[in-house]
């Protein structure tokens, strides 16, 4: 198992890197995409929570997708502290919105889907994870319910209002679109939709060597601003993968998002994954609760005992990464390296006592 650092968009620069190398990590996984982008109220230093309409920001420019070069360049910098380069996590919004709406751009977004999949490939990044959801991370609050009063994130009740148009996910991408809202799906149009994503953009993943890789709805309700929602039980990554039975077809797989859900057996779900080499790499973060009403805790205080899921995924041979979600903010003037640091310094632990015993066995 090997210890990585998840950096968003402003984050990928020499002090990033080298404060994960510090931390003990030897991959990084990056968010190309800025989801702070002129928000209304997303402090850079802490997850996105959501302004108005509770939205993060302004998605990228629909006419620049990211480029071969670009991808190079940043995997030189990366290489440069150290790291190795082992997921992009998340597709911009501007980049694949009626892949996920099922509209009229469909086509020519799966075309750049595929060639950012090649692109990925010649650049060696092993894996793109996505989140196929249109309400996204939505319905959650702030406030000092971690140890000690750190200010973290939860949800207390469902988020039921409409998505405006011209957003997704989250994001805006079209600031220019009639008022209005996103249409109601069902259930199954949104199944068919991922089908559908899969079957055209999973051939070009296979030959690129690249592993796409599903988040599960954060926060896993079965409805959320009126959408539909994918996976929000543990057995339903399931369907997923049975959906498309390839090695290209593989999870990200959220240990707090899992911990979220209402039915099933977190430690059961990750044995059963982690033994089909479906996983393609973890987040790992503790809650207290289940939707609706959840906190989100330090790694080491909530419901789910950390050293059990990091051992089970050593039993299976899991030897993909791991990676801090997100953490409390600690008090002190860099909350959110401090919130990751002890979550790395926490895991890093575990991971050597696990080796020792192994060893000894
Ligand atoms: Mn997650």
């Amino acid at each position: 198992m090997k210890l990585g650092l998840g950096l968003y968009r402003h984050m990928l620069t020499p002090d990033y890197f080298a404060f994960a190398r510090q931390a003990g990590c030897t991959h990084v996984v990056v968010h190309l995409v800025d989801y702070f982008n002129e928000g209304d109220s997303n402090p850079r230093g802490n997850q996105p929570t959501g302004g108005k309409n509770r939205l993060w920001g302004i998605a990228g420019d629909p006419e620049k997708q990211w480029t071969l070069e670009s991808l190079k360049t940043i995997r030189g910098q990366i290489e440069a502290a150290g790291l190795r380069w082992e997921a992009i996590e998340n597709l911009d919004p501007a980049h694949w919105h009626d892949i996920l709406l099922d509209g009229p751009k469909r086509p020519q977004q799966i075309e750049n889907v595929k060639t950012l999949i090649r692109h990925m490939g010649e650049t060696g990044i092993p894996v793109l994870g996505y989140n196929f959801s249109i309400a996204g991370v939505s319905g959650r609050v702030k406030g000092p319910w971690g140890r000690g009063g750190a200010v973290t994130v939860g949800m207390d009740g469902p988020a039921e209002d409409p998505i405006p148009n011209g957003s997704v996910w989250n994001m805006i991408y079209d600031p220019r679109a009639e008022p209005g809202f996103v249409p109601t799906i069902t259930s199954d149009e949104l199944w068919d939709r991922l089908s559908r994503f899969l079957d055209d953009v999973l051939p070009e993943a296979e030959k690129a060597g690249v592993r796409l890789a599903a988040h599960p709805d954060d926060p896993p309700l079965p409805v959320v601003r009126q959408q539909p929602r994918l996976v929000y039980q543990p057995f339903m990554y399931q369907w997923l993968l049975d959906l498309a039975p390839s090695q290209s077809n593989a999870l990200e797989l959220c240990v707090g998002t899992l911990a979220e859900m209402t039915e099933g057996d977190i430690y059961d779900a990750i044995d059963r994954y982690s033994k089909q080499q479906k996983i393609a790499y973890l987040h790992l973060r503790n809650v207290t609760g289940k939707v609706p009403n959840y906190r989100e805790t330090f790694i080491d205080e909530g419901d789910v005992d950390m050293t059990r899921v990091l051992s089970i995924l050593q039993r299976n041979g899991f030897e993909g990464v791991v990676i801090p979600d997100h953490t409390p903010q600690m008090t002190c003037s860099a909350a959110w390296h401090a919130g990751m640091a002890h979550t790395l310094g926490y895991v890093a632990g575990v991971l050597a006592t696990l080796k020792t015993i192994g060893q000894k066995r």
